[in-house]
């Protein structure tokens, strides 16, 4: 079944429970920055969020710089954030670490 792009409302709805992640809404994505202790870290992290992304078939568009890393989570299939968005924003705080 092809991703279905979420209303304002239900997007909205879920970053509440992801309180770390804001709308992009240049992007029309899910964003989150980390900072880890250093390259090594965030290098880890990467690796486990990339094998769990290719497992979902859903894949970040990131950048890393040393020990910052920048996420940002959109479906192109469905012109914009949809449910896949959200799980795999949800595994990646599980990987990384929800601060908030
Ligand atoms: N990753 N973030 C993201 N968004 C997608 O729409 C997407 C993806 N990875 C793979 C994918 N779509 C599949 O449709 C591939 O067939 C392109």
């Amino acid at each position: 079944m092809p991703p279905v792009r979420l209303t304002d409302a239900a997007r909205d709805a879920a970053l509440n429970a992801l309180p770390d992640w804001v709308h992009d809404a240049q992007r029309d994505a899910l964003y989150r920055s980390v900072l880890f202790a250093d390259f090594a870290e965030a290098l880890g992290a990467m690796v486990r969020i990339g094998v769990a992304a290719d497992k979902a078939d859903h894949h970040p568009e990131w950048s890393n710089v040393y020990n910052r890393l920048d996420i940002w989570l959109t479906t192109h299939d469905a012109d914009g954030v949809s449910e896949r968005d959200v799980a795999l924003a949800t595994v990646i705080d599980r990987i990384v670490g929800a601060t908030a």
